[in-house]
């Protein structure tokens, strides 16, 4: 066969023989949106091919996590979408004769080899725009399909299964659409596991430029051909399928339209002066539900109100971009949307429930969807909470950034995300990077950092500032130039603020 990705077709025949010949395969995956459907791409693959296994999620994968996944009785553990930055460690375990590891990532790897090692950054490929963990576990899961197939899936239908998901087929035989609308062969091959992997590269913010590319796009392109995904120019604003029509133009902040983003008000003044039926059956429609035509009313208007306002041109082009569209989702649901459906599974991530996300990807649309949209609706109030409280509170100004310490009144996973939106709300500048701290545990005090591309284009570099400022006090950190993170000794905060300022004040002088 030919997989999507040539560079790497040798390895993921390598890692899929050995998952092949294994009595049975512990998969082990990060608990965010690319993890998740990494899982769910796996769990899939695997148990097509007839594969017993059972699934953990970790939200790091430290020395504890790898000794207790040494600790199981599985001999051949599968890491998906990480695995790559441990293998120093998860390598003393394979010369311990304890696991094999076969690992699917794109994470930089740690100084150490082993044979069933598929990274697109070892084949000469971008791990973090070209090929995500999602996409990995894709390539290996057509891989699988290919190897693996036939002998060993009838075999082991009689054999013991101690997997603990739930087969996707079970799921999906009572949706009806999918089993229609996807051809066996696309089954067969794996190729209907394309959509996840798209749903993985885009909740990585593989996407960031517009659209997918390198690698990912192969992955697209089979995706299209088995009918699981469609492409599109389209508006680049989040909610398309699920945001009443007012919503999705008075949320989206990306480009900034005075006088409609951020204004409940001014977005209805915009609609109300367009020649449109705004609403059906007295409820509010969504663009997805819009007819080509009534998009393109509204998109032009909304680009003739960027042009007036004096919106920079190379703005108003990031308000089209590409969209990925999962086919057989229905309709006004946010799992048709690959960034809404990533969104999505990031919720049921943020407060430990991979049990629910990995089960929405496996197909269930019953409890587990319901359960997520909950999960979408808390962190959305939780994150509204947490603006006021920082709103209300204030922010401390240093010379070059500013802070403020939620100690734990907001939780860690979404301290950072908190003091980016909070940025530009009266008393917190958007002229400076914000440092937030929020409690972890009894020791440790999570910082998170956020700036604007402005301030990147001017020099700054947080993922430099968050790693040198952390270690600096016996932490560590990293990140992005524009949102980074760290963990701190409790205790040392004022000292990481100080370091901080100093070196923000260097990368903008
Ligand atoms: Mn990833």
């Amino acid at each position: 066969m030919t997989g999507p990705v040539p560079e790497l077709e040798d390895r993921a025949i390598a890692c899929a023989k050995r998952l092949c010949a294994a009595d049975r395969v512990l998969l082990a995956s990060h608990i965010d949106a690319d993890g998740l459907t990494s899982a769910a791409i796996a769990a899939q693959a695997l148990e097509r091919a007839g594969i017993p296994f059972e699934t953990v999620f970790e939200k790091q994968l430290d020395e504890d996590a790898i000794s207790a996944i040494a600790d199981t009785d599985y001999d051949t553990v599968l890491f998906t979408d990480f695995g790559s930055g441990q293998l120093d460690v998860i390598g003393e375990y394979e010369d311990a004769g304890d696991l094999t590891p076969v690992i699917a990532d794109h994470h930089q790897p740690a100084d150490r080899e082993t044979d069933y090692h598929l990274n697109p950054l070892l084949f000469g490929i971008n791990g973090a725009s070209e090929l995500s963990g999602a996409g990995a576990s894709y390539v290996l899961a057509r891989a699988l399909a290919d190897v693996c197939s036939g002998s060993r899936a009838a075999a082991a239908d009689g054999g013991e299964r101690v997997d603990e998901s739930r087969s996707s087929s079970e799921h999906r035989s009572d949706g009806g659409a999918v089993a229609e609308s996807t051809g066996p062969t696309a089954r067969a091959d794996n190729r209907d596991l394309a959509a996840l992997a798209v749903v993985g590269a885009v909740g990585d913010m593989q996407a960031a430029g517009g659209e997918l590319h390198g690698a990912n796009a192969e992955i697209v392109a089979e995706g299209v051909e088995a009918g699981v995904i469609e492409t599109g120019k389209d508006l680049a604003l989040y909610g398309k399928q699920t945001r009443p029509l007012p919503k999705l133009l008075e949320y989206a902040t990306d480009v900034h339209i005075p006088g409609i983003s951020n204004d409940a008000n001014g977005a209805l003044r915009f609609l109300d002066e367009l020649d449109l039926e705004l609403k059906r059956d007295g409820e509010w429609r969504r663009w997805a539900g819009l007819t080509s035509e009534e998009k393109q009313t509204v998109a032009s208007a909304l680009v003739r109100r960027a042009v007036s306002r004096g919106v920079p041109a190379t703005k108003i082009d990031g308000l089209v971009s590409t969209a990925y569209v999962l086919s057989e989702e229905s309709v006004g649901t946010e799992l048709r949307d690959a960034s809404e459906f990533s969104t999505l599974l990031n919720a049921t991530a943020r407060y430990e429930r991979a049990d629910v996300g990995l089960s929405v990807c496996l197909g269930d649309r019953g409890g587990a969807l319901e359960r997520a949209r909950q999960l979408l609706r808390e962190h959305r109030r939780n994150l509204s909470n947490g603006i006021d409280l920082v709103t209300r509170e204030g922010v401390t100004q240093e010379d070059h950034v500013q802070w403020f310490h939620a100690g734990d009144r907001i939780r860690e996973t979404i301290v950072g995300i908190v003091a980016g939106m909070a940025m530009g709300n009266a008393g917190i500048s958007r002229s400076k990077p914000i440092v937030a701290f929020a409690d972890k545990n009894d020791e440790e005090v999570k910082v998170s950092a956020r700036g604007t591309h402005s301030l990147v284009r001017k020099g700054l570099d947080l993922s430099i500032v968050m790693g040198d400022a952390s270690r600096a006090i016996g932490g560590d950190g990293g990140g992005h130039d524009v949102a980074a993170g760290a963990t701190v000794p409790k205790g040392n905060e004022e000292a990481f603020v100080e370091r901080a300022d100093e070196i923000v004040g260097e990368q903008l002088s």
